[in-house]
């Protein structure tokens, strides 16, 4: 595993620390390559049940490292996005486990639709967040033209990426690009013990409901009933559907296992 990313397994929870603090993050080759590994390690291990991202530092993620990959002038910028980007963002969102985006510092570019393309993102107070593309002469990618107007309306959406300014974490929440903020002293454990609660939930569930948030951005009222029948079904075999009415039933905290039916 490359040093640019760190990655450990603590409470069931894959935590990946994008590690470039000098750089604030950004993104080169060597920590896409690392994103890659620590991807693969948390699809292949059933006993990891949630995913924490982070960054080490005063940053998140400042997005695409400019000094190493996009300096030097005009380029296939469609390539990097198609090895790198893209398949990142879609392994994040088809992942069948909740990943939590910790946002402890300033979040540029494609660092922060990163952040978006997690399930639930968090910031520290100081953290802030801009759409830093314009100012380069590029448009968002990472899924940001999609991201955003779902998240804070087309109004907002493009006032933030034609502008490229910078808003505070509390604007961040108060648009509803954040659920949640904390102390910046004790974010990395807030975030850790968030990640921790989701990891202790029933697995399956939250794989389900994700799979039904994402298919719901294009589908029909009609398609999406049908989508959660079918899902629920599924749910009502699992071992933690029964283990949850059970403990309810017995008055006492439900054991959730997230193993699959
Ligand atoms: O093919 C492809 O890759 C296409 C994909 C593109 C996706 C993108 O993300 S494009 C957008 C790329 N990101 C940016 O344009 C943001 C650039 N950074 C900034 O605008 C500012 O650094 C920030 C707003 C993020 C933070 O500002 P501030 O004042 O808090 O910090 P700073 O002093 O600017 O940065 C601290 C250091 O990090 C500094 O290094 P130094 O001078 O101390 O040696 C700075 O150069 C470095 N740094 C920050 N951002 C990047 C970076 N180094 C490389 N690449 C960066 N993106």
């Amino acid at each position: 595993m490359s040093e640019a990313v760190l990655f450990e397994v603590k409470n069931a929870v894959g935590v990946i620390t994008l590690n470039r603090p000098e750089r604030l993050n950004a993104l080169n080759g060597e920590i896409h390559e690392g994103l890659r590994q620590a991807f693969d390690k948390i699809e292949a291990d059933d006993g990891i049940r949630a995913v924490l991202l982070t960054g080490a530092g005063r940053g998140f993620c400042a997005g695409a490292d400019l000094l190493q990959n996009l300096s030097g002038g005009e380029r296939d910028l469609g390539a990097s996005i198609d090895k790198d980007y893209n398949p990142l963002v879609r392994r994040m969102r088809a992942l069948p486990k909740p990943i939590v985006c910790g946002v402890n510092g300033v979040a540029a570019g494609a660092g922060m639709n990163l952040a978006l393309a997690g399930d639930i993102v968090i910031a520290a107070k100081s953290a802030n967040f801009t759409q830093a593309f314009i100012r380069i002469g590029l448009m968002p990618d990472a899924g940001g033209t999609y991201f955003l107007p779902r998240l804070i309306g087309d109004t907002r959406a493009r006032a933030m990426a034609m502008l490229g300014e910078t808003i505070t974490a509390a604007q961040a929440e108060s648009f509803g690009l954040v659920y949640k903020l904390f102390e910046d002293t004790s974010f990395a454990e807030e975030a850790l013990a968030l990640a921790t609660s989701l990891a202790a939930k029933p697995t399956q569930a939250l794989a389900a409901m994700k799979a039904a948030f994402n298919a719901s951005a294009s589908n029909t009222l009609d398609t999406q009933l049908d989508l959660e029948r079918d899902l629920q079904r599924k749910m009502g075999y699992t071992p933690d559907f029964a283990e949850g009415v059970k403990a309810f039933i017995e008055k006492r905290p439900a054991v959730f296992t997230g193993k699959a039916a």
